[in-house]
């Protein structure tokens, strides 16, 4: 056997619970609120406002037990609620991976999509159930409710990749996505960056 950083884990089945959107058995599950979303929405007004007004759970991120170890493939399933915050669409922090790997995303329920930025070029991809969505190496990625229900989808990534959040703040996503009269949409840069969140 080839060897490996941390021994890797023995073989197990996972299930994909449809209507609970959880994974089984599960690992640990993150909430990210309003407040953990700092700098990140455009218009930072409207932020801090629905920040002072309850600080709303944004999304939630529930995984299953394999460790985030390099050699091992973890999953988890993400749920973004619905709404937006001066009529940008709520969205995940996002983030690039350090290491540059791959990632596969499976739309499970809801609307939405996946904005993806390598420091040039955005594209997004609408991800709606059963559609798969590839992140290919060196790609930011985020993920936004287009819809009004929960959005709900499944990632599975290199546990080795790392996640950097930092990378975004600095570079943002190329576009942000808007609530329109039609649907959702996507506006390319060429606004500012929002003012730095106080700490
Ligand atoms: C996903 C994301 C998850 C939450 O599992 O981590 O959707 O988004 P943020 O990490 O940007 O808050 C993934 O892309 N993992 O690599
Ligand atoms: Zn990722």
């Amino acid at each position: 056997m080839a060897p490996f950083a941390t021994p890797p884990i023995r073989p197990f089945a996972i299930e994909l619970d449809r209507s609970a959107l959880t994974l089984r058995p599960e690992g640990p599950v993150l909430t990210r609120r309003l407040s953990d979303l700092a700098g990140l929405f455009l218009d930072t007004a409207a932020w801090r406002a629905a920040v002072e007004d309850g600080d709303p759970v944004v999304y939630t991120v529930s995984s299953s037990p394999v460790p985030e170890s390099p050699a091992e493939l973890p999953q988890s399933i993400t749920t973004i609620r619905p709404g937006d915050v001066g009529g940008e669409l709520n969205f995940t922090k996002g983030h690039i991976h350090p290491r540059p790997e791959g990632e596969i995303y499976l739309g499970l329920d809801g609307e939405g999509g996946l904005l993806m930025f390598d420091g040039t070029d955005h594209v997004f991809l609408e991800l709606s159930r059963d559609r798969v969505g590839y992140i290919p190496p060196g790609w930011a990625h985020r993920s936004i409710n287009t819809g009004e229900a929960d959005y709900s989808f499944l990632a599975v990534y290199p546990g080795g990749a790392g996640h950097d959040y930092g990378w975004v703040l600095e570079h943002g996503f190329g576009a942000r996505v808007y609530a329109g009269s039609a649907g959702p949409e996507l506006r390319p840069f060429g606004h500012p960056r929002p003012e730095p969140a106080p700490r």
